[in-house]
């Protein structure tokens, strides 16, 4: 199979290379982008360019003036024999390039000089693997973001952690200004960033960012667990600057989690590696199956998408019955209780309500019946031993894990949204709304034009209801 599929594409390479006899318009390249045309389609119009006297190029080359675009619904090839026939107007130009594009219904006559945009601005419509070849830019966005959170600048913030996502899709590594232009999400603050960087190897903005005091002290107080920027931000307006500071002040009341947060700070700031998901995964499998043998766990969060490390390891545990799932959740937590692994539990009970339509807010969590906890893991229990420093000796660790359990015939919808990253979740919500007039979250998709609910029992259901390509899920991390 793979020698006749070498044969076959090679044979195509050859009906395609350059012929130079019969070359009418010496000063006219042209260049036909393979996707979406297809690769019989394209060598069929190769050929009709040469046979009209056209220059066809196998690569596209940086002359690159003109774009042409052409609707995949019209009829290609009389478009472009049509265009040929009329090509004095675009004498001057060394390159064109075709492609087709089912959004743009332009003619021949009409077409002007249009952006290239194959990268789409919805990180649902991108493939974003764990290989980040823009890590460069994309910290420095995601200090710009998170100071313009800490600011509460929602818009700005939003723009940084859209522009960092576009990066991260890239096979490729941002080497010039011009490479940028095409691409979507990518506003002037923000070339004018990737310029610094590309210019000295820094960013002076992100430079001043890192050593603002105020944004050193927000960065550390967000940093312990039930802690988010509101109440960093009150105690920094407070005068407080170290933890110290916040343990000593007789006004501050921490709640239960906050208190978690501070005792086992060292533990739960520190990463939890996918041996040690691996080894919670086997616990919690255990304590799952011994309450209900047919129940459902699957591991979500950033170790479904394959990332190496992460800050906590997120879980989904339902049953087949339907309303089995919620005494399900508290079995699990009575379970681990007992065992003397539960550091830490803050449960909340389901709140949902299947009349409800999908929320548009992303950062609202969703109803299902869920828990937060800090487990104790013992180095025995993980492939490889547990992650920690030289000296300490006490043989075990505190991990943060979250467990969220929905009823079984929204299964897929959890999975979904719990699978992540957080871009992708938002955009996915951003696409289905703005584009296909339907509303996605965690629990539900409501298609608006048609007034009903579309039911899913996998995620490619939900991805084909929104007319998207599916991703995989180590494709997700937008
Ligand atoms: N999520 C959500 N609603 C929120 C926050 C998160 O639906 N308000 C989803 C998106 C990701 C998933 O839940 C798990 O969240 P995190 O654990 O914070 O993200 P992660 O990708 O697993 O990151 P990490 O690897 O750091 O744990
Ligand atoms: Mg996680």
């Amino acid at each position: 199979g793979v020698s006749q599929e070498r044969e076959a594409s090679l044979a195509v390479e050859r009906t395609s290379a350059p012929r130079r006899e019969g070359v009418k318009f010496e000063d006219v390249r042209l260049y036909l982008v393979e996707r979406k045309m297809g690769r019989s389609r394209r060598s069929f119009l190769t050929e009709l360019a040469r046979s009209k006297g056209f220059i066809v190029e196998d690569v596209l080359r940086n002359s690159l003036t003109h774009i042409y675009t052409f609707s995949l619904s019209t009829i290609w090839a009389e478009k472009l024999t049509h265009f040929m026939t009329v090509c004095d107007c675009v004498h001057d130009s060394p390159v064109l390039f075709f492609c087709t594009q089912e959004t743009l219904p332009a003619s021949p006559e009409a077409t002007t000089p249009t952006p290239v945009s194959t990268v789409s601005q919805y990180a649902c419509q991108r493939r974003t693997t764990t290989q980040n070849n823009n890590k460069i830019f994309t910290d420095a966005f995601e200090v710009l973001a998170e100071s313009h959170e800490f600011n509460d600048m929602e818009g700005p913030c939003l723009a940084f952690r859209r522009a960092a996502s576009v990066l991260k899709s890239l096979p490729w590594t941002v080497q010039n200004l011009r490479v940028t232009e095409d691409l979507p999400c990518l506003g002037e603050h923000s070339m004018c960033v990737i310029e610094e960087i590309l210019q000295h190897g820094r960013s002076f903005e992100v430079e001043k960012i890192l050593s603002d005091e105020r944004y050193q002290i927000l960065k550390l107080f967000t940093s312990v667990f039930g802690v988010g920027p509101k109440t960093a931000e009150k105690w920094y307006r407070r005068g407080l600057r170290s933890f110290s500071d916040v343990l000593a002040e007789p006004s501050i009341h921490l709640n239960r989690m906050q208190q978690s947060g501070f005792l086992h700070y060292g533990d739960i700031s520190r990463a939890v590696s996918k041996a040690e998901a691996q080894a919670l995964g086997n616990i919690i499998d255990e304590a799952v199956h011994a309450i209900t043998p047919d129940a459902i766990l699957t591991l979500t969060g950033g170790f479904r998408r394959g990332k190496d490390f992460g800050h906590d390891v997120d879980f989904i545990v339902t049953t087949p019955q339907l309303g089995k799932e919620e005494r399900l959740l508290t079995s699990v937590i009575d379970r681990l209780k007992h065992q003397g692994i539960l550091l830490y539990c803050e449960y909340q009970a389901s709140t949902f309500d299947e009349s409800k339509l999908p929320s548009h807010r992303f950062e609202a969590m969703d109803h299902f019946a869920k828990c937060f906890l800090i487990l104790r893991l013992e180095d025995s229990q993980v492939d490889g031993g547990l992650q920690t420093a030289e000296e300490d000796r006490r043989g075990w660790r505190a991990v943060r894990v979250d467990l969220v359990s929905p009823p079984v015939d929204r299964y897929a919808f959890t999975l979904l949204g719990w699978s992540g990253s957080r871009q992708f979740e938002r955009d996915l919500r951003r696409f289905a709304r703005m584009e296909r007039r339907m509303l996605l979250d965690n629990h539900a998709l409501y298609d608006k034009t048609k007034k009903e609910f579309l039911a899913a029992t996998t995620e490619k259901d939900i991805f084909a209801h929104l007319g998207l390509e599916y991703i995989e899920p180590w494709q997700r991390n937008a």
